[in-house]
């Protein structure tokens, strides 16, 4: 079966664009406000520049202290960070021997969500871990 695409005209376009929600910072291309249509009938969008900056970022940081076991801590760099075991041990022993290390980099919501995620996680074992967020200046 053939289907044939409604032409739909450039407001449409972007009232269903804004209506989808879709506002993710980084993909999401301002629609050109002058309407540019082929002679074929089909919308023709243009982008713009992004309406957009990027988020500030935060580093998600481990504080070292006496109590907390090292295999807990490489525990929840490999499940809150995604680490394998070799990059959770290198943290956590940077942290250990430094006093205190970069989990990840985030934007701040993202940031502060693992960082209570792990102090819930960390205080529901009994264990002192400190997990904080640094703004991160490049
Ligand atoms: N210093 C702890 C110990 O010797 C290990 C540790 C590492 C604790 C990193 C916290 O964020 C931390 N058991």
């Amino acid at each position: 079966m053939q289907r044939f695409k409604r032409p739909m005209n450039l407001t449409a376009v972007k009232n269903s664009f804004h209506q989808s929600g879709y506002v993710d910072w980084h993909l999401n291309p301002r629609l050109s406000d002058l309407p540019h249509e082929d002679h074929e009938g089909e919308v023709v969008v243009q982008t713009a520049r992004p309406e957009l900056k990027r988020p500030p970022l935060y580093a998600v940081v481990l504080m070292n202290d006496d109590y907390t076991p090292m295999d807990f801590v490489i525990e929840v760099l490999e499940h809150y960070f995604s680490m394998d075991f070799e990059q959770a041990s290198q943290v956590m022993l940077t942290v250990h021997y430094e006093g205190k290390g970069t989990a990840g980099i985030y934007p701040r919501d993202i940031a502060e969500t693992k960082a209570n995620q792990v102090n819930n996680y960390a205080r529901s074992q009994s264990h002192p871990l400190l997990c904080l967020i640094e703004p991160e200046h490049e």
